[in-house]
C-alpha cells in the first residue's frame, strides 16, 4: 500500500488527486489550512471506498508559514516515514497588475507559497526517500512556468521557479530512484481565479465560452504520471485546453 502526501489538498487538483488516488487505493495525508474542507474531503473519500485498508489522515497547515511547516514535521516525522509520493498542489496567484502597479504583500503571499512551501516540503520529505531507495516527487508547475505574460510577472516567476527546481532536483537526486516530474496545466476552471481575482463574477467570465481543464483532468494525469513503471519517469508535461493554444491565445464561443 503506499501513501501519498498531498499539499492543498482542500480544493481544485489537491482535492481531485486526492479523490483520484484514494481510487486507486492509495492511502492519503492531506493538507491544507482549512480543517472542515479537510474533515469534508476525508468522510467523502472513506464513504465511497470499500477498501478497508486505506488510511486518510489530515494535518492543517499553512504552507506559507516555514517554521509551522518545520515543527509539524518533526512532530510527526516518525508517521512521515510511510510518505512514498509527495505530490506539491498548494500554490496560488494573486492579482493581474503590471510590475509598476502590483502590490508587494500579494507578491509575498505566492513567493511564499509557492516558492517556500513547495521547497521546505520537498526538503524535509527527501531524506526518507533517499533511505528507502525510492519515491515520487510532482510539482505543480504551469504553463507559466514557461510562458511569461503581461499582469503575470511574480506568479510567472514563481512558476519557472518551479520548472527550475524540479530540473536541478531530478539530477540532485541521480541514483536514488526517486523521480521527480513536473506538471504544466493551461487554465483549469477551479477557484483559482476566484483566489487570483478575489470577484467571483469576474473569475467565472474567465471561464466563459470554451471548455476549460478540470481539476479532475489534471488528477488523472498526476495518477497516470505516478502508475508509470518504476524505470519511466515523466519529467514533465505542459497540457492545455483545446481552445487555448499559447499563455494568452483562447478560442471563445459567446454569445
Ligand atoms: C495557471 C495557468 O494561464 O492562468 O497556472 O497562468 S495561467
Amino acid at each position: 500500500m503506499k501513501t501519498a502526501l498531498i499539499t492543498g489538498a482542500s480544493s481544485g487538483i489537491g482535492q481531485a488527486a486526492a479523490i483520484e488516488l484514494s481510487q486507486k487505493g492509495y492511502s492519503l495525508i492531506l493538507i491544507a489550512r482549512r480543517r472542515d474542507r479537510l474533515e469534508q474531503l476525508k468522510s467523502k473519500i472513506l464513504n465511497s471506498t470499500d477498501n478497508q485498508n486505506i488510511i486518510v489522515e489530515c494535518y492543517t497547515l499553512d504552507l506559507k508559514e516555514q517554521t509551522s511547516i518545520k515543527n509539524w514535521f518533526q512532530e510527526n516525522i516518525k508517521n512521515l516515514e510511510k510518505v512514498d509520493i509527495l505530490i506539491n498542489c498548494a500554490g496560488l496567484a494573486r492579482g493581474i497588475s503590471k510590475v509598476q502597479d502590483s502590490n508587494l504583500l500579494d507578491w509575498n503571499e505566492m513567493i511564499e507559497t509557492n516558492i517556500n512551501g513547495l521547497i521546505t516540503m520537498t526538503r524535509l520529505l527527501i531524506p526518507n526517500m533517499i533511505k528507502k531507495n525510492k519515491g515520487h516527487i510532482v510539482n505543480l508547475g504551469s504553463i507559466a512556468g514557461r510562458w511569461s505574460y503581461t499582469g503575470g510577472s511574480v506568479y510567472c516567476g514563481t512558476k519557472h521557479f518551479v520548472k527550475a527546481f524540479s530540473e536541478a532536483l531530478r539530477q540532485d537526486l541521480i541514483g536514488y530512484n526517486i523521480r521527480v516530474t513536473n506538471i504544466e496545466p493551461g487554465m483549469v476552471n477551479t477557484e483559482f481565479s476566484n483566489v487570483r481575482l478575489r470577484d467571483d463574477k469576474k473569475a467565472e467570465e474567465v471561464y466563459k465560452g470554451f471548455s476549460p481543464l478540470t481539476a479532475k483532468d489534471i488528477a488523472e494525469i498526476i495518477v497516470w504520471s505516478l502508475e508509470r513503471p518504476q524505470h519511466v519517469n515523466i519529467q514533465e508535461m505542459v497540457v492545455f485546453p483545446t481552445a487555448q493554444v499559447s499563455a494568452t491565445q483562447v478560442y471563445r464561443e459567446l454569445p
